[in-house]
């Protein structure tokens, strides 16, 4: 049965602007990390095709949601270690998601860029590895937000964004383009 929620709910709300963010608190607290190869022939990333979970068969980058006790960037390289095989080096932040869900489910994810790893991407239960050029993003094989941030994450942009879902379909969406010296906020 679909639960109900009371109607000042963020999963009540029709739009952004109808969510009070001061008192947003997400469900989940989760991950993504983009490992960038750069070359002469141009440069790559590696996403993966997503076996299970949030987001099953959609195209993404590694990621998913932190254990107790854990920092997000530990949990980022967790999860890359999980579902690649390989360890990100000296990942850094690049940016933030708050999603609000209309089923009441709600995540803030920290994203997280690096420019090296040690080991060799591998298949597991979890995800397929897929080197990616940057300039062909396969955008509409992944969430529908990811166009409109993956651009300026490229540009090596810092960002924070809010969104509201209705299942995979994407209701409203802000992104801000933060200063370059911004970093986490929580
Ligand atoms: P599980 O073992 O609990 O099933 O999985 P998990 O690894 O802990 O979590 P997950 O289901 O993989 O977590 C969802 C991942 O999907 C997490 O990395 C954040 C990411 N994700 C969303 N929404 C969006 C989105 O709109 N765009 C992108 N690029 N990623 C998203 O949840």
């Amino acid at each position: 049965m679909k639960p109900t929620y009371p109607a000042t709910h963020p999963a009540n709300a029709v739009d952004l602007a109808a969510i009070d963010w001061s008192s947003w608190q997400p469900v989940d607290r989760a991950t993504l990390l983009f490992v960038f190869e750069r070359g002469a022939a141009g440069d790559r990333v590696l996403l993966i095709e997503k076996k299970r979970g949030l987001g099953e068969g959609l195209i993404n980058a590694p990621g998913g949601r932190l254990d107790p006790g854990e920092t997000a960037v530990e949990a980022a390289i967790r999860e890359v270690q999980e579902e690649l095989r390989i360890t990100p080096l000296a990942p850094y932040w690049c940016g933030e998601h708050y999603f609000q869900f209309r089923d009441g489910y709600s995540m803030h994810v920290h994203v997280y860029a690096s420019d090296s790893y040690e080991g060799t991407p591998t298949e597991t239960p979890e995800a397929v590895p897929r080197w990616t050029p940057c300039d062909a993003i396969p955008y509409e094989r992944m969430w529908a937000d990811d166009a409109h941030w993956i651009p300026l994450l490229l540009a090596g942009e810092r960002f924070s964004g809010r969104y509201l879902f209705d299942g995979q379909a994407m209701v409203d969406f802000a992104i801000e383009v933060l200063d370059p010296d911004a970093s986490a906020r929580g």
